[in-house]
């Protein structure tokens, strides 16, 4: 079984085989973690991000509809894949926010197992521009992940990176992440 761990910190600078993004349907960055990750990433990342958008155009939802995830190599980054899947805008919960939520999760989690990736590291998807209440949030990361690591037994390491303190202190109170 995979270990789950717990970091406060900025993703990018973290040593795992896939970085997961909290990007948005246009896929082609944003602010927040997105923006960081493209900083930090360079155009490489932005050239395979758009070609991936261009390809999926006309596509319900634009490049990558919320749920979903797509892979694009790591540009400058020292990871060998960045996975990025577009979180639900919060509503107020009743427009299927959790499932798309979980289906990030998911979706990210198979994306990594299908390239031979055994270590990953997510944000806290949702909660910063797009309003996701953040402990329902961070019950969501932490529930689907543990749920699929069945189905995806090439991972050995989930991370959850957590930027702010708040996020920090709400997955601090999952006692199995370590
Ligand atoms: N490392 C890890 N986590 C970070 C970092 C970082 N360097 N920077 C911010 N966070 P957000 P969303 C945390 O707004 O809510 C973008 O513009 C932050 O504290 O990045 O899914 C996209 O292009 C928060 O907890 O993503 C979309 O348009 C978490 O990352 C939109 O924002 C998510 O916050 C997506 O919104």
């Amino acid at each position: 079984m995979a270990v789950l761990e717990l970091v406060q910190g900025d993703i990018t600078r973290l040593a795992v085989d896939a970085i997961v993004n909290a990007a948005n349907s246009s896929l082609l960055g944003g602010g927040g973690v997105d923006g960081a990750i493209h900083r930090a990433a360079g155009p490489e990342l932005l050239a395979e991000c758009l070609s991936i958008a261009a390809q999926r155009k006309g596509r319900s939802g634009g490049g990558c509809p919320p749920g979903e995830a797509v892979i694009t190599g790591p540009g400058r980054l020292s990871c060998k894949k960045v996975i990025h899947t577009v979180g639900p805008v919060w509503h107020g919960g009743s427009r299927g926010e959790a499932d798309l939520l979980a289906a990030c999760y998911r979706n990210s989690l198979r994306l990594a197992q299908e390239h031979g990736l055994e270590s990953i590291a997510f944000p806290n998807i949702s909660t910063g521009v797009y309003g996701y209440p953040k402990d329902a949030a961070a019950e969501i990361a932490v529930h689907t992940v543990k749920a699929s690591l069945p189905a995806n037994p090439g991972i050995k390491r989930v991370i959850f990176v957590c930027y702010d303190r708040e996020n920090y202190e709400l997955y601090k109170q999952f006692a199995d992440l370590r």
